[in-house]
């Protein structure tokens, strides 16, 4: 097959030009059929962590059976679920996890700033791990968590898309961007197409007021991951993931293509969150740059 033809579940082809990934004259229109599962078996990553606990009901709607993994207890499988612990770093892990597997929700890895060796263990060699077994497994579709972190260094107020370089705000947001660029190389190399979502601040409520800007509803991630599940050409694109919410620093129009249209927003929560936080100092790192508390951590020194 040449290289400029995606191959999609329904064996029809659409050609495409390499140079224009994300596919930016596209048109397509994406049917998020949030009941109708576009996908037999799913595995999610992290499945025992904040996002995996609230995506396992959710995912449920977008595929037949979700296959859950964690390096701790994800507890007994309910109905339709399989249960399968693995250590990101352990390749022989990875490669089972994915065994029969038809698109990857990737949600495991440390989640925040901190010393590198753990950071290198679950998000470096963790991602090249799950590349690697997706590419023998001939899995073809992921959807990687990345972090507003890849581009933390970038001032609140300024607009950013996916064009612009990455800045990343710490070893965590760096360790999310070799995800980024592992995923591009497996797409060029692979046909093996990658979401990455820059999450902003996915909680059940935005903590504080950069999270305002930042926030993503549980609702409004699902709702993105049910678009790049879904939507008939992905390619690899990097789509930053944040509720409607009235402040935003992130440019969408990269990622047009996948059809997402966020429904919630942060805006309910402003009044409550400026009536609790007191005013911010202006002239703190932290408090002008996208990446928040994360620009000010460290540094961690060598690994043991
Ligand atoms: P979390 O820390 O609650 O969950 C991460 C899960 O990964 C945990 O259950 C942990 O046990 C598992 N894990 C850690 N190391 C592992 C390893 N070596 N092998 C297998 N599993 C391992 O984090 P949360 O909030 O659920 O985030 C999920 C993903 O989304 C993470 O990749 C995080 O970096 C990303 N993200 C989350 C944001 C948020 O606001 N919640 C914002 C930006 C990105
Ligand atoms: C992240 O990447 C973290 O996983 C999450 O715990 C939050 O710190 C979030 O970014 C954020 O920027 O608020």
């Amino acid at each position: 097959m040449p290289a400029h033809h995606i191959r999609l579940k329904n064996k029809s082809q659409i050609p495409v030009s390499p140079s224009l990934f994300p596919p930016q004259d596209f048109n397509l229109t994406t049917k998020t059929h949030m009941n109708t599962p576009t996908h037999h078996r799913i595995l999610l990553t992290g499945a025992a962590g904040g996002l995996g606990k609230a995506l396992r009901t959710r995912l449920k709607s977008n595929c037949s059976v979700l296959r859950l993994s964690d390096i701790v207890d994800c507890g007994p499988a309910q109905e339709s679920e399989e249960v399968m612990l693995a250590d990101l770093a352990d390749s022989k892990a990875v490669f089972a996890a994915l065994k029969d597997v038809d698109a990857v929700v990737h949600m495991g890895g440390i989640s925040v700033e901190g010393p590198f060796g753990p950071i290198l263990q679950a998000n470096l060699l963790g991602a090249y791990n799950l590349y690697e077994a997706a590419r023998m497994h001939g899995v073809k579709r992921i959807i990687f968590a990345s972090s507003n972190h890849v581009t933390g260094f970038y001032s609140q107020g300024e607009t950013i898309n996916a064009n612009h370089p990455p800045r990343p705000d710490g070893l965590y947001g760096v360790s999310k961007a070799f995800g980024e660029d592992l995923s591009r190389f497996y797409f060029d190399r692979y046909s093996i197409e990658t979401a990455c979502i820059r999450i902003g601040s996915s909680f059940p409520e935005p903590k504080d007021r950069r999270m305002l800007a930042t926030w993503l509803s549980y609702d409004d991630l699902h709702r993105l991951i049910t678009a790049c599940l879904s939507t008939p050409v992905l390619g690899h694109s990097i789509i930053f993931g944040a509720s409607n919410n009235s402040v935003s620093w992130w440019d969408n129009s990269c990622a047009k293509h996948i059809g997402f249209h966020p429904k919630d927003s942060s805006d309910v929560f402003k009044e409550d969150i400026f009536a609790r936080t007191t005013s911010p100092n202006l002239e703190d790192p932290v408090v002008q740059k996208q990446g928040g508390a994360y620009v000010a951590m460290g540094p961690h020194g060598f690994i043991d």
